[in-house]
């Protein structure tokens, strides 16, 4: 079976700002090393979108096979591969876990690198693809490419889950939801009776709600330019809600007043690099944490006064919340079906691969 090329559909982006095209593509057999996954389910992420308008400073070469938040089924293995069978139910991983490279031994971060040049190029390690179109070259995206029926990926690159999950809702855990709840939980490690801002309230930022929530957290701002999502905020947890738009204020000056000089942790949800400022400037002298989470486009900077960190504010960042994919995201999954995390309530829309571009726009009016 692993010897064989299948045929099967993808949404394959031929170049910057176009809508994705449904295609036959042909998926070769897994290598050494690498694992064949039925993918059955994909959230669509911003990032997606992102770096499919051609603002990702990394480039992308085309035609690509995007998405990242991804469900599915091992259809075989290549040589080598012993942590997973056909039939196994899996997580794709845009962050793997190698545990030999000296990121994944250091034990102080979970971006193990070892494959993250050739993933950066849309290349598997051994520099070749595995998708062809129309007898041309395709490549892959963030090391997933979950917009395919089939895809390959590295042994390391994938998460062995429990199979009694669905995999049309723990797919959100493959990006979104593990990255925000575990910017909360790891990255931030908010402490119980804190106070927290989310600036941002899509499934990111509601999921850091979720992650302060379990922290116990004492106050949780949600803030958005939309109030839309402020219905899913409170029900998740946030304890305050802030429309910037309703202010003449800046928006910290406003936070810092509110909270008796500003708060413990904040996150940036948005990608904005103004938000990421005022996220920062929000924080309370001396402790104040701020996450960056959201992505920004090529060129783009953050600022502020070094006064800011001078007088103890912390500026961080935090990328698939800080999770190692093969060690724990099985437990967050496990969270799931033992009804700590919310996750059903995220799927919003649910559409074929042929339709795709719609969700794409779903995404982009953020009307859910
Ligand atoms: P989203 O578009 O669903 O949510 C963003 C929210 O920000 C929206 O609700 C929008 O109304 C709000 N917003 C926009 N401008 C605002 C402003 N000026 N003030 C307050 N709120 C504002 O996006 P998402 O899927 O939740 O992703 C958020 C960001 O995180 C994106 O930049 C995405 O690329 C990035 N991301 C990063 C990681 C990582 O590992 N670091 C993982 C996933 C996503
Ligand atoms: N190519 C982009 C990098 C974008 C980025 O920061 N990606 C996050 C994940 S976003 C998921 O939706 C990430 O994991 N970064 C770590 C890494 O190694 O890319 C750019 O700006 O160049
Ligand atoms: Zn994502």
């Amino acid at each position: 079976k692993a010897s064989i090329t299948i045929k099967c559909k993808a949404a394959v982006a031929w170049g910057p700002a176009q809508p994705l095209s449904i295609e036959e593509v042909e998926v070769a057999p897994p290598g050494k090393g690498e694992v064949r996954v039925k993918i059955l389910a994909t959230g669509v992420c911003h990032t997606d979108a992102y770096t499919l308008s051609g603002k990702d400073p990394e480039g992308v070469l085309w035609p690509i096979i995007l998405g990242h938040e991804g469900g599915g089924i091992v259809e075989s293995i290549g040589e080598d591969v012993t942590t997973v069978q056909p039939g196994d139910h899996v997580i794709p991983l845009y962050i793997p876990e190698c545990r030999t490279c000296k990121f994944c031994k250091s034990g102080k971060t979970n971006l193990c690198s070892i494959v993250r040049a050739t993933q950066g190029r849309g290349l598997m390690p051994d520099q070749t693809t595995r998708f062809t179109c129309k007898g041309q070259k395709v490549y892959h995206y963030m090391g997933c490419s979950t917009f395919c029926q089939y895809t390959v990926l590295p042994e390391i690159s994938i998460s062995k889950i429990n199979s009694n999950a669905p995999l049309d809702k723990v797919c959100l855990l493959g990006c979104g939801i593990t990255t925000g709840y575990g910017a909360a939980v790891n990255t931030a490690d908010v402490q119980p009776n804190s106070t927290v801002a989310v600036f941002g309230c899509g499934g990111v930022g509601l999921s850091v709600i979720q992650g302060a929530v379990a922290r116990n957290a004492r106050q949780i701002f949600a803030v958005d330019t939309n109030p839309k999502k402020f219905e899913f905020a409170k029900k998740l947890g946030a304890t305050d809600f802030i429309n910037p738009t309703d202010y003449e204020k800046p928006i910290q000056q406003v936070l810092v007043e509110m909270t008796d000089g500003g708060l413990d942790y904040t996150f940036d949800c948005t990608g904005n690099t103004g938000v990421m400022r005022a996220a920062l400037e929000a924080c309370h002298k001396g402790w104040g944490q701020s996450i960056i989470i959201g992505v920004a486009g090529a060129g783009e900077e953050i600022s502020t006064r070094p006064f800011q960190l001078v007088t103890g504010r912390v500026w961080k960042g935090s990328a698939f919340g800080g999770v190692k994919g093969r060690s724990e995201l099985p437990g967050i999954v496990e969270n799931y079906l033992n009804k700590k995390l919310e996750v059903d309530m995220y799927v919003t829309h649910e559409f074929k691969i042929e339709e795709i571009n719609k969700a794409f726009e779903a995404m982009h009016e953020g009307d859910w």
